[in-house]
């Protein structure tokens, strides 16, 4: 097979596990009402049913989908970072890009826009992703794939402010706990005020507002800090995928 037969493959897996979000009538539209345009009636989304989002009630802006990708979108999503060489973890454990984003990681971030989109039409209440950030262009132009073995983790910390606001963090093939605290709060650690967050494979959190800027998260992955029901988290490798829009220079 050659490399560009390979890439098509590719693309036609993405564009069945993702849903086709380009497809050639879409060409011919202009970019803001091929974004704005109504994909699905008021239950039902290209992709299939939409998801279920659960705010984190201690920290405004921060959401969780338990159940964003399914078992075979995982499967191509790891085949698409497999293919790409991002999951070659004995060269590194973090590898970022910035621009044109690669087919896989714009499926990614139309699926993420369909979804809350949807969801917010659905339920008014729910802020999920506030719609200056879910409709800007592009919503997302950098990412980073980490890879983490067991007993590795990522120190507490705010995303730089050369990012923008929200941003989204897909977690694969472990579960971990992701320790929310807040940034004034030097004592964090001694008293306990850490929120934990259950990231589990398959799941996609995202940050916006306070808890983009007011919060910083951590993995800690040594052993006793991912305890979740009193039971210790099994740890396997854990991939995740963090996708970010630059500020504009
Ligand atoms: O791996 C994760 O879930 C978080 C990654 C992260 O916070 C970062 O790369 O800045």
């Amino acid at each position: 097979m050659t490399e560009q037969d390979a890439d098509a493959e590719m693309a036609a897996i993405l564009r069945e596990t993702f849903g086709d979000s380009q497809s050639d009538s879409d060409a011919e539209e202009s970019e803001s009402s091929r974004n704005r345009r109504p994909l699905h009636d008021s239950t039902h989304s290209i992709f299939g049913d939409t998801h279920i989002w659960e705010p984190i009630p201690e920290i405004s802006g921060l959401w969780i989908s338990r159940d964003f990708l399914s078992a075979d979108q995982q499967s191509a999503l790891l085949s698409a970072l497999e293919k790409d060489g991002y999951l070659a973890e004995d060269s590194h454990n973090q590898a970022m890009k910035f621009g044109d984003l690669p087919d896989w990681a714009m499926e990614l971030s139309y699926y993420i826009r369909e979804d809350v989109a949807i969801t917010s039409d659905n339920s008014k209440a729910a802020c999920v992703f506030p719609s200056d950030l879910l409709w800007r262009e592009p919503l997302f132009n950098q990412f980073i794939v980490n890879i983490y073995k067991p007993g590795e983790g990522i120190c507490a910390h705010v995303d730089l402010m050369r990012f923008e606001d929200g941003i989204a963090i897909v977690s694969l093939e472990s579960s971990c706990l992701m320790h929310f605290s807040p940034v004034e709060d030097e004592n964090a650690e001694k008293n306990s005020a850490k929120i934990p967050v259950l990231l589990n494979p398959g799941s996609i959190v995202l940050m916006w507002g306070e808890a983009r800027y007011r919060w910083k998260h951590e993995i800690n992955r040594k052993p006793g800090f991912q305890k979740w029901d009193g039971e210790e988290i099994e740890q396997k490798r854990r991939v995740s995928v963090t996708l970010r829009k630059l500020c504009c220079v």
